[in-house]
């Protein structure tokens, strides 16, 4: 059999990318022909995260051929896997997502918990199947489940999340709060991105109702310097609608700090975005406090709304 592709989700954020890895490995050591590859670029944190660990990053690929073996990680929607899945042969999935649409010929092996990461379930699945966790896997896993929970900060963050980052964090030889603050602190750093970039940072695609819009999130440690930028970041989002079809394109401005957001917005109708968090959305933005999850308050809440509208 050829090598079996394992992937993460578009626009790969770093569980994305340390689930990919760790679940090749995984299943290489359980004598599958295994390789992770990704479908976009590394983001600064998980590119902290690879070089501290000091692994590859897995190989960039922008569509899969025909009767491919896939397996999947950290999504299951159609619209943010890779392109031709539809032809390919999925074998199986693990994830942490809402199930979003998926048709399959076959029969196959899903393994789906409401947890705070995909890494979580991986680690989970080493200690279930006795495969001993290599010390680089550990921190990657370990990387991805700072992510998704924002150090345990998130409302989507789990008992199991927080057990096995603990048990992770010894196996990797790194000192939890400080390896974590230092990881966010890489992947928060906005640098030279434009206000184009930044409409576009972690988003994902995702259908409310009949309309279709773009939620991108940007989680930083003071939003003080991006909400500045208000105004560009507005006409970038207008432009991003218009030249990809979207109807609607929102980017939560995620201060992980105070742990709150402000959910810039632009498009139609705004009445979606009032209804579905009960605030005046006759503006651009909406402050937000205590929202800091994409997953659990924002996608919910706005499916919720467009079929009520
Ligand atoms: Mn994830």
């Amino acid at each position: 059999m050829s090598k079996v592709f394992i992937t993460g989700h578009k626009n790969p954020d770093t569980d994305s990318i340390c689930s990919a890895l760790s679940y090749a490995a995984l299943k290489q050591a359980q004598g599958v022909e295994a390789v992770a590859v990704r479908l976009g670029e590394v983001g600064k944190e998980a590119q902290y995260a690879l070089d501290y660990f000091q692994v590859e990053a897995p190989e960039l690929i922008a569509s899969v051929e025909e009767k491919q073996a896939v397996m999947l990680v950290d999504h299951n929607e159609p619209a943010q896997s890779v392109d031709g899945l539809d032809k390919a042969e999925l074998l199986e999935i693990v994830d942490h997502h809402r199930l979003g649409g998926l048709n399959t010929a076959n029969p196959i092996f899903v393994h789906i918990e409401p947890v705070g990461c995909t890494a979580t379930i991986i680690t989970k699945m080493f200690d279930c199947q006795k495969v001993e966790l290599p010390k680089k896997i550990a921190g990657l896993l370990l990387s991805a489940i700072v992510s998704d929970t924002v150090l345990f900060k998130s409302p989507t963050c789990t008992e199991q999340d927080k057990a096995a980052a603990e048990k992770l964090a010894v196996i990797a030889g790194v000192n939890l709060k400080e390896y974590g603050m230092a990881m966010l602190k890489a992947g928060a750093d906005l640098g030279d991105l434009t206000p184009a970039q930044i409409a576009k940072t972690d988003s994902k695609p995702f259908s409310f109702g009949k309309y279709k819009a773009i939620v991108a999130q940007i989680s930083v440690m003071d939003t003080a310097d991006i909400l500045a930028k208000k105004a560009e970041l507005v006409a970038a989002m207008q432009e991003l609608c218009q030249n990809e079809g979207y109807d609607m394109s929102l980017l939560m401005v995620t201060d992980i700090m105070e742990e709150s957001t402000e959910l810039v917005f632009v498009g139609e109708p705004k009445q979606l975005i009032a209804d579905a968090f009960g605030k005046d959305a006759s503006g651009d933005s909406i402050y937000l406090p205590g929202v800091m999850s994409r997953k659990k308050q924002i996608v919910p809440q706005l499916t919720e709304a467009a079929a009520k509208l």
